[in-house]
């Protein structure tokens, strides 16, 4: 079993594709093990993505993902990192597979609704960036 962080993003929650999302997560057999709505700052975003602080698109990218709440969740199961990757879509919407929730939903490459970490490594921190061990059932 493994466990990945899951972001539904400003733009997803603004435009009320919670349930939505959520539904694809459940119907695709992943359990949901923790889950916590919060509006971050601008200095907690460029901390989580600290990985992408020398990319163009970094200062935009981190005033988006403050612009509003998100929607933080730990998905539980086998495979979970990549099944939930496949699920989301590549990350511009426009090469993203049909049925996926970035081909759905996503307006742009940047505003793409949704967050999946993307490697083991990559999970433990992002998981622990929002949740503490009591926050997490099972
Ligand atoms: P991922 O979310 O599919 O893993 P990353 O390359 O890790 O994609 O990028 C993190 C986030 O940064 C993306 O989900 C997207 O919101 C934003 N992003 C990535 N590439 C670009 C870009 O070229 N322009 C603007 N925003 C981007
Ligand atoms: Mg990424």
């Amino acid at each position: 079993m493994e466990r990945t962080l899951s972001i539904i993003k400003p733009d997803g929650v603004a435009r009320n594709l919670v349930g939505e999302i959520i539904k694809r997560f459940e119907e695709a057999g992943i359990g949901i093990v923790a889950m916590k709505m919060v509006h971050l700052s601008r200095e907690e975003c460029r901390a989580f993505y600290h990985v992408h602080r020398n990319r163009p698109f970094f200062d935009s990218l981190t005033e988006y993902m403050s612009s509003g709440p998100i929607v933080a969740m730990v998905l539980d199961g086998e495979d979970v990192i990549r099944r939930n990757r496949e699920l989301m879509g590549a990350t511009n919407p426009k090469d993203a597979a049909p049925g996926t929730i970035r081909h759905a939903f996503g307006s742009d490459v940047e505003k793409n609704v949704v967050h999946g970490s993307d490697s083991a490594e990559n999970a433990a921190v992002e998981i622990a960036f929002f949740f503490n061990a009591l926050e997490i059932c099972g």
